[in-house]
């Protein structure tokens, strides 16, 4: 088989300029891993789509080969973006093989350490803004208006252009939309995305779980959230961009938009890394989600078919791991060993 992006795996649903460069990094095509262990236990038939599997180990690949891609054609020299981490590295990735300038403002302090270590990697200008995600997105989209760089946030619609594949895979595995899909909803470009690629395709529609932290709450509140704060850094957004469309799709797909703490995200972070899947806090919310409405007594999603979606790797985050852990020491002798294990 060869591999092949999203861009040419479904360029027949993909809406993309003529004159478009043709940037990837064989994203998308990540594997949907039955859970039937947990499946049992909650009483459905469930699935994770590993995002984290992309290339630079977020979802956020899918959408960006599309927008670098776009913005290469156009012959600009420079892409921008805020970020709270993965789509810093996501969009540094493609720009570095397009040779264009990527500009990343992200928030000081507050990215995690395999996402920051990722957009330097690829050799991002990364700049922290003392302030939330939501306050370096609006210096974003004050120099764009400005100045000639292209912006690559998922304000840009090539960004759902490309999202979107995700549900397409999803349905091109079943056969048909499962009846559930649970995910993160930070910025809500990845909700939004989802369900426009589940409409178009047209072989059924999930209903949407979307799920926020309760410290960056936005939709679930009604209102902007001024300082946000979670341990899922990823999706601490008080002002989503397309929070409004996120929740015309949760209403359209008979869904809901709901929060869970930070201790329920580190649970359900712990619950798939038991059968084998790690992946960063934020990536865990929507199981965390599915957990606490099945446990809050909802039969909702008894014996349906429901896809939890992991939108990114826990390399991403390591130190969420290992700064709650302290290693055993022993002498280097066989003795030590031995009285420690048995
Ligand atoms: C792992 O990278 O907003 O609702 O700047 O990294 O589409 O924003 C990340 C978001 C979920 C939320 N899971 O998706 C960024 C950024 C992970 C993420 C989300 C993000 P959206």
């Amino acid at each position: 088989m060869t591999y092949q992006g999203v861009i040419d795996r479904y360029c027949h649903h993909i809406e993309l300029p003529p004159n478009s460069a043709r940037i990837t990094l064989l994203e998308g095509n990540t594997p949907l891993i039955p859970m039937p262990h947990l499946g049992r236990q909650l009483g459905c038939d469930l699935y994770v789509k590993f995002e984290g599997l992309n290339p630079t180990g977020s979802f956020k690949d899918r959408g960006m080969t599309v927008a670098v891609s776009e913005a290469a054609g156009r012959k600009v020299s420079s892409v921008i973006c805020a970020s709270t981490g993965n789509t810093a590295a996501s969009a540094a990735a493609p720009a570095a093989r397009a040779g264009l300038r990527a500009i990343v403002l992200i928030p000081e302090g507050k990215v995690a350490s395999g996402k920051l270590a990722g957009a330097i990697a690829y050799g991002a200008e990364v700049i922290q803004v003392q302030g939330s995600f939501d306050a370096a997105l609006s210096l974003v989209l004050e120099i764009t208006q400005k100045k000639p760089i292209a912006l690559v946030n998922s304000i840009n619609p090539f960004r759902l252009e490309g999202q979107k594949t995700a549900a397409f895979e999803i349905c091109d595995e079943f056969g048909k939309a499962p009846d559930w899909l649970c995910l993160p909803v930070g910025n809500a470009g990845n909700i939004t995305s989802y369900w426009l690629g589940f409409r178009q395709y047209d072989r059924g529609n999930p209903r949407l779980l979307g799920v926020q932290a309760e410290g960056a709450a936005p939709l679930v509140l009604g209102h902007p959230v001024d300082s946000p704060e979670t341990i899922a850094t990823a999706i601490r957004i008080g002002k989503p961009a397309r929070g409004e469309q996120a929740l015309e799709a949760v209403r359209e797909s008979r869904g809901k938009i709901i929060s869970v703490s930070d201790r329920e995200i580190l649970e359900a972070q712990k619950i798939l890394a038991a059968e084998g899947v790690w992946v960063e806090p934020a990536s865990s919310a929507g199981l965390a989600g599915l957990v606490a409405q099945i446990q809050g007594g909802s039969s909702e999603y008894r014996n349906c078919r429901v896809v939890v979606v992991c939108t990114g790797h826990g390399m991403k985050d390591p130190s969420v791991i290992t700064d709650r852990f302290v290693a055993k020491v022993i002498p280097a002798e066989y003795e030590a060993l031995r009285s420690l294990l048995i």
